[in-house]
């Protein structure tokens, strides 16, 4: 008799005797299930989580969730990928594969959690059609791409019709950050949470010992915070470039030495994955023993977010400047070819060498970019907080700054001291009025204003400096020339203004003596 048949009238397949031990009994006909639910492909829920998307972020993901303890199921698109992961990065671990969404589904305990990684778009939704038939009410999925958080936002409502909760996560920290410990920014149906709380803190990275990780508000609030991360990415990368070309090109600086420089920043007040990265970039040697960074051709690259939180910006009439500033330095800098040309026939100062002491122009520089990066930070989180008046919702930000404290490209110290600013006081107006940030800006505010003036005479360009100084000087003036502006809309449009000693009511006056009395409510201008 085959074990099977053994196992389910109770005959111990050894002896092939009747088995009169009642535990035994038991264990054989659960044995017989066993096999005959694998003979018939019953499958079991063996997995915490299912993951799609084998790319460098999926793959990574899956081997941090298994060494946290997680069972992951993994699937792709290209079947193929599942088995040679399977084969290799995952031999040996407990991770399982599926070769269909619905075996994958299958092996998923309930609620099920299935965590998409693939290329943002149509990808997705396409995805999340196929998933939706095979779930249940109070299943989860989770899209930790870089998604457009209006995409999220839909995606959300439509699923929360079907009874599916949706999760938005921001996921940084690229490669190493997804295999050691990312930050992650999860934004949702709140409901998920729970669910997903001890796979996301688990994994996540940690600084002090508190997770990168937490709740970050209703619909696309997470894919949100995350755009802004990018955003202010691409602002702290621009004002490192900066710094880096004001060295080279007014103090004629070799790599070496710019590499020693950002070392000796890495110690204090700039301590940063970027400024570390940095460091190291610019010691780096071809084969040929010369500094690799300096034959790499100077057309930057840009996948999109920074551009979005620059858009978003516009949208909601926030002053983001430094960011829309670094968004637009990368467009200038993709010109090569035409700057080349222009180059030969567009003439600047004659000397673009700065004559005074070095080790203190040096230090100028410095801090410079501690002074406009706390300028990026404060724009940043003026931005979430528009956004979370829009979106009605409820930010954390002493928390959204834990979570970029650690496992994400700008991680810095510098974020542990905007928490402790949100901590103080959770309504701070901006964090340039906290009294840290308020007093590291006056100390820092001569020198700045020096490098700018400087590279302006020099004829060396640096947008977000100047951009972040002139946001400065414009949030601390109590009159700015926009009194003009309002009358030059009247004159020419009759978009009528408001006196001061009259805040609230809107006049028109006929400046020309020939124009109506009529103001216009649909011209803009
Ligand atoms: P990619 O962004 O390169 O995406 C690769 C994955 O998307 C593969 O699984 C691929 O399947 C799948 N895919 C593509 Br491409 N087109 C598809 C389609 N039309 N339908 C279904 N699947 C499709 O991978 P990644 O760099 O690992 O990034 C994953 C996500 O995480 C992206 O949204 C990315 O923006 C985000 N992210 C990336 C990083 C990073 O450092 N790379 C950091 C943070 C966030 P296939 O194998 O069949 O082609």
């Amino acid at each position: 008799m085959c074990h099977v048949c053994c196992f389910s009238i109770g005959v111990d397949p050894d002896t092939g005797k009747n088995c009169t031990d009642k535990v035994h009994r038991y264990i054989l006909v659960v044995a017989h299930h066993q096999i005959f639910r694998s003979r018939n492909n019953v499958i079991m829920a063996v997995a915490d989580i299912g993951l799609i998307g084998l790319a460098v972020m999926g793959q990574n993901l899956i081997l941090n969730m298994n060494d946290h303890g997680f069972v992951v199921c993994a699937f792709n698109r290209t079947v193929e990928k599942v088995d040679r992961f399977l084969a290799n990065e995952a031999k040996g671990t407990k991770i399982v594969g599926a070769h269909s969404l619905k075996e994958m589904v299958s092996k998923l305990k309930k609620p099920r959690r299935v965590m998409m990684l693939v290329k943002a778009g149509q990808a997705v939704d396409s995805f999340i059609d196929q998933l939706v038939p095979l779930l249940d009410n109070g299943d989860i999925i989770i899209d930790g791409g870089n998604s457009e958080y209006t995409d999220t936002r839909r995606r959300c409502l439509t699923l929360k019709d079907k009874g599916i909760l949706y999760v938005g996560s921001g996921v940084s920290g690229g490669e190493d950050g997804a295999r050691y410990g990312p930050s992650l920014m999860p934004g949702g149906a709140p409901e998920a949470w729970p669910h997903i709380k001890n796979i996301f803190q688990g994994i996540c990275a940690k600084a002090d010992g508190e997770p990168c990780c937490d709740w970050v508000g209703e619909d696309g609030a997470g894919h949100y915070v995350k755009m802004v991360h990018n955003g202010i990415e691409y602002g702290d990368m621009q004002l490192i470039c900066e710094a880096y070309h004001l060295m080279k090109d007014a103090l004629g600086m070799s790599p070496d030495e710019m590499s020693k420089v950002m070392t000796e920043w890495n110690k204090g007040e700039l301590d940063s994955f970027l400024i570390e990265i940095s460091a190291n970039i610019l010691k780096f040697k071809d084969t040929d023993g010369q500094p690799l960074v300096e034959k790499i051709r100077d057309a930057a690259g840009q996948k999109g977010t920074g551009k979005w939180t620059a858009i978003s910006a516009l949208d909601y009439g926030v002053p983001v400047t430094l960011i829309g500033e670094s968004v637009f330095a990368r467009c200038l800098s993709a010109l090569q070819q035409e700057r080349v040309e222009a180059s030969k026939q567009l003439k600047g100062p004659a000397s673009t060498k700065y004559s005074g002491n070095k080790q203190e122009f040096i230090e100028s520089i410095r801090q410079a970019l501690y002074a406009s990066k706390i300028v990026s930070y404060a724009q940043g989180f003026m931005l979430l907080r528009e956004a979370a008046k829009i979106f009605n919702w409820t930010l954390n930000y002493g928390g959204i700054a834990l979570m970029w404290r650690g496992g994400c490209i700008i991680r810095s110290v510098f974020l542990g001291k905007i928490k402790e600013a949100f901590d103080k006081n959770p309504h701070i107006t901006n964090l340039i009025l906290d009294d840290f940030f308020h007093q590291a800006i006056d100390n820092c505010q001569e020198k700045w204003r020096h490098t700018v003036a400087t590279a302006v005479t020099l004829g060396i360009p640096t947008p977000c400096f100047s951009t972040a100084l002139a946001f400065y000087d414009g949030y601390r003036s109590a009159r700015l020339p926009a009194n003009l502006i309002q009358a030059q809309r009247d004159y020419f449009g009759a978009h009528t203004y408001e006196l001061l000693e009259n805040p609230g009511k809107f006049i028109h006056t006929d400046w020309t003596g020939h124009g109506g009395t009529v103001s216009s409510t649909t011209y803009q201008a």
